[in-house]
């Protein structure tokens, strides 16, 4: 089940000067920063709220570290915005696994590692009305030995 927004992902052309955005208007701290070399990120992580399952709301700012990722050909396209929301589950192979049974097309046959030793996947934006929808389940929502 599907029981919080766990990020929102925003592309940037330059990840430091965002970072310094949302803290100096918002005062909104780096919780975590890393690079995805499989995503094609460099990445940080500003956590907004806690939740009561035990996990968080972060927004997700998205450099790309190459132009043929994901996140470099939309920023290319678009500009810098709202790339993907992604959505919290305690279960992201079943829940993923019953979205793929409805005919929406889900983007990896396993979910891959995303931030924080999260598990992720991706549901095709045009079987959702234009919104990249990732699903997530957070290291810490995770069953031991998962
Ligand atoms: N939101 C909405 N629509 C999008 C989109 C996005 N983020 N990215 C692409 N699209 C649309 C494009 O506008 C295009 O539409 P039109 O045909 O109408 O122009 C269509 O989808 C195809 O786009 P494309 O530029 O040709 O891109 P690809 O098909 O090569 O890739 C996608 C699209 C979704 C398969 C790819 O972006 C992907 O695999 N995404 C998942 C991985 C990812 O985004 N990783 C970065 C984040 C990592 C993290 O969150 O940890
Ligand atoms: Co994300």
């Amino acid at each position: 089940m599907l029981t919080r927004i766990d990020h929102i992902g925003i592309a940037c052309f330059d990840l430091d000067a965002t970072v310094e955005f949302y803290r100096a208007t918002y005062g909104f701290e780096v919780h975590h920063s890393e690079i995805n070399e499989e995503q094609g990120v460099r990445e940080a992580m500003l956590r907004i709220n806690g939740t009561d399952d035990g996990a968080a709301s972060y927004l997700q700012l998205l450099q790309p570290i190459r132009e043929d990722s994901p996140v470099g050909k939309w920023l290319a396209k678009n500009g810098e915005g709202v790339h993907h929301i992604a959505f919290g589950t305690a279960d992201v192979d079943a829940d993923s696994e019953g979205i793929r049974d409805k005919g929406v097309r889900v983007l990896y046959d396993k979910p891959r590692r995303g931030s924080m030793d999260s598990r992720i996947t991706f549901l095709h934006p045009k079987d959702c009305h234009g919104v990249l929808t990732e699903i997530v389940t957070a290291a810490s929502a995770q069953a031991p030995g998962d």
